[in-house]
């Protein structure tokens, strides 16, 4: 059998319209949904919230006094009734919700019925401790089904959670804690990451040294490391939760009563407690995640590999799916332990059907080799995801060979922690797929691209990517700070949000996603995007993964400095750097030529994977290193800092 490569591939301009088999099966065929939406978007919304179960029925759709939006106001819901108490009372108690599997290869099973009953168990133990309708509480830690059981038990009771990423550190935990005035911290002993570690309760226990509001502290017992116990502080999990009633009755929370407060570290500054409410979130989760991943809620193992303490995991492992009544995959570990082909066992193990993942995940199976995915039997999926990034073309193509074997659709999702769901991405049954690109707004969905002034650039055309009506799961604001609300999102550009990410839309009306605008380079005058720079180098055969930023200089303005991570078996060398940057001269335009490539074993990156460029600038820029606790690893970047002035000691001057 002779396949084109994936270079041919890409050279032909391919596109994957969706198969007679897919289509066969799938939700949506038609692309009517779109005109049916957009001739009473309100209303599409409307008939999607009714496909939720409602204590009380909404008496207004949409209230929009902008930038405050009201969805179905009036209704009463509950989240944890809808994710729980509706499907076991169907008749599906003994349904899988998590086939959930520690790193160690430990594993639990854990039923529709039984994640009822513990997340009822749990909540009445917040009660206990005097936890009501509207106190904050924060979470603290790694990917254990106790996780998940905090997010529902805590709307069970309409107590809001702040959940603060495992690999935070002690700082940030506390800064987010008092934020938020917290008054219960639910976290672990200690959390397994590859193979070690971390000391949870440690880190928290240094953090709340400074935590004022915290009055008690759960805490799950999973590693069984040695940790402090404050006596009437803290209780164990195992303590308090069994000895609980299992009846506990769903609070009827208004629809815009708060769910959760999620931290987004912005560029600068503290971090922004992005605020989602009930109603109109599951709506929305629901919709995208039954529509987006085409779900049969009876045969799908749906697996997404997110972190919960992403807004990813909230809103596809936590609420989107358990409202869908879905069986989902949740992994405690990470991808390379014990070997590089853990998720491939996995996918083996529990027969997944979709996978929701990461470029910067499938940039990194690439660079370990096919052999990994190759020696397992990936037979089972049927449909993928891709959200965080954007997703160059050779991944795409990469991803749909080797872990969709030719046959499972590729859906590009683009959404933030602002818009709680998808808001751009294909719909697999209906939509014809370029690689690369997250093709439509989805149906109900208002976007466009403006310039600088804010006018429409029109198709074809490039420039500032803005949403241009309200949606159901939109963010309500940043908590205890309304007017950087309004500022960071509704002011730039009258009557429109601003996402901060740069698009273009081709011919055929297909957005193509360009990065944050924070990250784009003027160079002698024209806007370069990252986004396209990188592809363009990652996009030659011995590149594993790329970054890049402008640095000022005196000519151009900014100048190209690229960091490149070689894929195994290929030497750093003078040579091979001109040889890349005459590449993406050739396929980009001379403009676009990098004016130093510096090779690395590492990128800075979040603990979700994204290129922390901030900080590839300050090297580059020879600044003193910005914040860098939200790095997954924040030796890479002193790291590169050290190579970069051994090859650049002109700078130093
Ligand atoms: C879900 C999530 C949001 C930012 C966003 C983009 C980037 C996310 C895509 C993407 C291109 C995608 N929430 N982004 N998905 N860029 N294509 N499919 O990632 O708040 O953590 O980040 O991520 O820049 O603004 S987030």
């Amino acid at each position: 059998m002779s396949e084109p490569t994936i270079e041919a591939l890409l050279a032909e301009g391919r596109t994957f319209p969706p198969s007679e088999e897919f289509r066969e099966s799938s939700l949506v065929t038609d692309v009517d949904v779109y005109d049916e939406a957009e001739r009473d978007w309100q209303g599409f919304w409307a008939r999607q919230a009714q496909q939720l179960d409602w204590f009380e029925e909404w008496e207004t759709v949409l209230e929009w006094d902008l930038p405050d939006a009201k969805w179905f106001s009036g209704g009463r819901i509950n989240a944890s009734y809808n994710c729980l108490d509706r499907h076991v009372i169907a008749g599906h108690g003994d349904q899988v919700a998590f086939h959930w599997e520690g790193e160690a290869g430990d594993t639990r099973t854990i039923t529709y019925a039984d994640l009822l009953d513990e997340v009822s168990r749990l909540a009445n133990g917040l009660k206990s401790m005097g936890i009501g309708k509207g106190d904050r509480v924060a979470v603290y830690m790694g990917m254990v089904p106790e996780l998940a059981v905090t997010l529902l038990a805590c709307a069970r009771i309409g107590a809001p959670h702040s959940v603060v990423f495992g690999g935070f550190t002690a700082d940030s935990l506390r800064d987010r804690i008092n934020d938020a005035e917290a008054k219960v911290l639910v976290t672990a002993d200690g959390a397994c990451r590859r193979g070690g570690t971390i000391a949870l309760k440690e880190i928290a226990d240094q953090a709340l040294a400074d935590c004022p509001s915290i009055e008690h502290v759960v805490m799950v017992r999973r590693t069984g490391q040695d940790v402090a116990f404050v006596e009437g502080r803290d209780v164990w999990y195992h303590d308090l939760v069994p000895q609980q009633s299992a009846d506990c009755p769903p609070e009827p929370m208004d629809s815009e009563d708060l769910l959760y407060i999620l931290y987004t570290s912005g560029t600068t500054g503290k971090p922004k407690g992005i605020m989602h409410t009930t109603g109109g979130y599951l709506t929305q989760c629901a919709w995208t995640h039954k529509y987006v991943f085409d779900l049969r809620p009876d045969t799908d193992v749906f697996w997404c590999t997110a972190d919960i303490g992403w807004v990813t995991g909230h809103s596809y492992i936590v609420y989107g799916p358990l409202a869908n009544r879905t069986t989902s995959v949740m992994y405690e570990g990470t991808p390379d332990y014990p070997d590089k082909d853990r998720f491939w066992r996995l996918i083996e193990r529990y027969g997944v059907t979709i996978l929701y993942t990461a470029p910067t995940a499938i940039r990194t199976f690439m660079k370990w080799g096919d052999e990994y995915p190759d020696r397992c039997d990936l037979s089972s999926l049927r449909l993928l995801g891709s959200v965080g990034e954007p997703i160059n073309p050779e991944a795409w193509v990469w991803y749909w060979r080797h872990i969709g074997g030719e046959r499972c659709p590729v859906v590009d999702t683009w959404w933030q922690t602002e818009t709680g769901a998808i808001m751009i991405s294909p719909l697999p049954g209906a939509t014809t797929l370029k690689p690369g690109s997250a093709t439509y707004p989805l149906p109900g969905i208002g976007a466009d691209i403006v310039d600088e002034a804010g006018v429409p650039v029109g198709i074809p055309g490039g420039g500032y990517l803005v949403l241009t009506r309200p949606w159901p799961s939109m963010l309500r604001g940043i908590w205890g700070d309304p007017e950087r609300y309004f500022k960071t999102y509704w002011n730039t550009y009258k009557g429109r949000y601003f996402a901060g990410d740069g698009a273009k839309r081709d011919e055929e009306g297909y957005y193509w996603l360009l990065g944050r605008v924070d990250d784009v380079m003027l160079v002698s005058g024209h806007n370069i995007s990252t986004a396209e720079v990188e592809h363009a180098l990652v996009g030659h055969h011995a590149v594993a993964e790329a970054a890049v930023v402008g640095k000022t200089d005196k000519v151009t303005g900014q100048a190209i400095a690229a960091f490149v991570i070689l894929r195994a078996g290929n030497e750093p060398s003078e040579e091979f750097a001109k040889e890349l940057r005459d590449h993406v001269a050739k396929n980009i335009g001379p403009i676009a030529r990098p004016q130093s490539i510096l090779f690395t074993d590492d990128l800075p990156k979040t603990r979700s994977g994204k290129i922390m460029r901030r900080l590839l600038r300050d090297v580059s820029e020879d600044h003193e290193l910005g914040d860098t606790t939200t790095l997954a690893d924040p030796g890479v970047v002193a790291g590169i800092k050290a190579k970069y002035l051994r090859d650049h000691p002109a700078d130093e001057e």
